[in-house]
């Protein structure tokens, strides 16, 4: 997370806070996303299909990537919305996808990145984010509770994103609808379906409650179903397909 940092020092010393602030007040309203998300569950299955050209446990795992083609064939497919990755470093994105994706297709975007620092949430608002990701691991209760209060500012949602107990307890005391249990284990990157069966019962029910991470085909879905699940995020199984579209829709019904 100190390179993190470094980042986002950077880019504030090209664009700094002030300017990014004004140029918030011209921009569209959001997506919104979580009602795409309830529609779509109430109708069948909501994937937040995520546009991620490699991970740091993987490398690349698409090596004709194009961004702009994936978000069109998860469209076609009938995604829910969008997650993308937009972390260089480890997951070989950019900042830069959200707005090509957001030009291509009618879905909320979510931004995946390791937020740290204000200045990201008015960099993802002003790049085509209709929603960030918070990840209860890497920040303390203040900052969780501010980001958060932040981001309804800037009229982005949150997804919350959490890994055991003690971190869904600080979640459940800020509120954020949409909360995220990520089924891969952040220390050995090992992905275990189980993670999710124990602490979706756990989120009451008005919270809307994703599973991240390991997901594979139709019978992951119907177990984390099962389990509570309103809505399913789903990468590297997507992206590794040469049909991404027909994989989606197997998927969805
Ligand atoms: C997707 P998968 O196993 O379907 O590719 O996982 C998503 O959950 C994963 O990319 C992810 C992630 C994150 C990436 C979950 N939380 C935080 C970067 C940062």
């Amino acid at each position: 997370l100190a390179r993190k940092h470094e980042e986002v020092d950077a880019a504030r010393s090209q664009v700094p806070l002030a300017e990014l602030g004004a140029r918030v007040a011209d921009l569209a309203p959001c997506r919104p996303f979580r009602v795409r998300l309830k529609e779509c569950a109430a109708r069948g299955t909501a994937v937040i299909a995520e546009v991620k050209k490699g991970s740091p446990s993987k490398g690349v795992i698409r090596a004709d990537f194009d961004p702009v083609a994936i978000a069109g064939a998860y469209e076609r497919g009938g995604a829910a919305c969008l997650s993308v990755l937009t972390d260089r470093d480890f997951f070989f994105g950019e900042l830069a996808y959200l707005g090509m994706i957001r030009n291509a297709v009618a879905l909320p975007l979510l931004r995946k990145d390791f937020i740290v620092d204000a200045y990201q949430l008015h960099e993802a608002r002003v790049a085509g984010a209709d929603a960030v990701l918070l990840i209860a691991a890497a920040l303390d209760g203040g900052q969780l509770a501010d980001f958060s209060y932040l981001a309804a500012e800037l009229g982005l949602e949150v997804l919350l994103e959490i890994h055991d107990e003690e971190e869904l307890r600080r979640a459940l005391e800020t509120p954020a609808a949409l909360i995220g249990v990520n089924n891969r284990n952040l220390s050995t990157f090992v992905t275990d379906l189980r993670i999710s069966e124990r602490l979706l019962p756990l989120i009451p029910p008005q919270r809307l409650r994703v599973t991240e991470s390991g997901i594979h085909d139709r019978l992951d879905i119907e177990r984390l179903k099962d389990a509570g699940a309103d809505a399913f995020l789903i990468g590297e199984s997507l992206m590794r397909e040469t049909d991404i579209e027909a994989k989606l829709k197997s998927l969805i019904d």
